[in-house]
């Protein structure tokens, strides 16, 4: 029964759309299989509960210098900013222009990379100014994006996560995901976190670990819990954005146009 509903999960992911516009699905209540044989599953504790802005339709998320760093979608409401994790206020902020739909965003070095959805473009800024300083054109669509501090790791709403050089964004490989043997489709936000990447699926309240070397998915974290039915409203979209401190191991999660950001604690089951 578990394995049927797997393939009907697969089955439905691959015919979603992407990663927004009004086409999309809300919810994000689908989960993965429970009971996959080789994979860690996860719950977690809410640590800490920060305010998020309920405009901010989160599509990149990550944490540094003491900040979040958010890229946001929608045609008009893209945005590259930073935010000040205790009022959830923007402390700068660019915006993209209306034909650009932002995607996902990660920091390398002095610089800050953003990808859009359907537009093939990548904007690279710098990081204390978020001026453009350099874009790359490439196929496909772009959704989440992380590093691993050498070079960039890029999903496109399929199984596919591309490795590309941050110096050309030319591709340098890629990782199929797969969960059992299985494709996992519609891998969203990312994030490099203790040699794994950890990732976002669409319409799923599950984060996937996976192993970089070999693509398989060594842990399911559910987050079907996470918010409560207070925090959520007809505007309230699906779970989307991990961001991580090396130094300390915090880990904290948000959707899109979620009230909060929730400082979480990974627990075994
Ligand atoms: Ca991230």
């Amino acid at each position: 029964m578990k394995h049927r509903l797997f393939i009907v999960l697969l089955a439905l992911s691959a015919m979603a759309c992407g990663c927004g516009g009004a086409t999309q699905k809300r919810g994000g209540n689908r989960q993965l299989p429970t009971n996959q044989s080789g994979v860690s599953y996860y719950t977690f504790d809410i640590v800490a509960e920060l305010p998020h802005s309920t405009k901010s339709y989160t599509q990149g998320f990550e944490f540094a210098d003491g900040l979040f760093w958010e890229g946001t979608g929608g045609n008009g409401s893209s945005r590259l900013q930073v935010v000040n994790p205790l009022t959830g206020e923007a402390t700068k902020s660019i915006s993209l222009a209306s034909k650009y739909f932002g995607e996902g965003i990660t920091l390398l070095g002095d610089e800050v990379f953003q990808l859009t959805w359907r537009e093939g473009k990548a904007f690279v800024y710098d990081r204390q100014t978020l001026r453009k300083v350099r874009e790359f054109d490439y196929q496909g669509e772009g959704w989440g994006l992380t590093t691993d501090g050498k070079v960039l790791y890029m999903s496109d709403g399929s199984d596919r996560i591309t490795l590309r050089d941050p110096k050309t964004f030319r591709s340098l490989g890629e990782i199929k995901v797969t969960l059992g043997g299985h494709k996992v489709l519609n891998i969203n936000e990312l994030e490099w976190i203790g040699g794994e990447i950890w990732a976002n699926i669409y319409l799923t309240t599950d984060i996937i670990r996976i192993d970089p070397a070999t693509g398989k998915v060594v842990g399911i974290i559910d987050l079907s819990t996470l918010q409560s039915p207070a925090d959520v409203s007809y505007t309230t979209d699906v779970l989307n954005g991990i961001a991580h401190d090396p130094a300390t191991g915090r880990v904290w999660l948000t959707g899109k146009n979620w009230n909060k950001v929730y400082q979480v604690e990974i627990i075994k089951k």
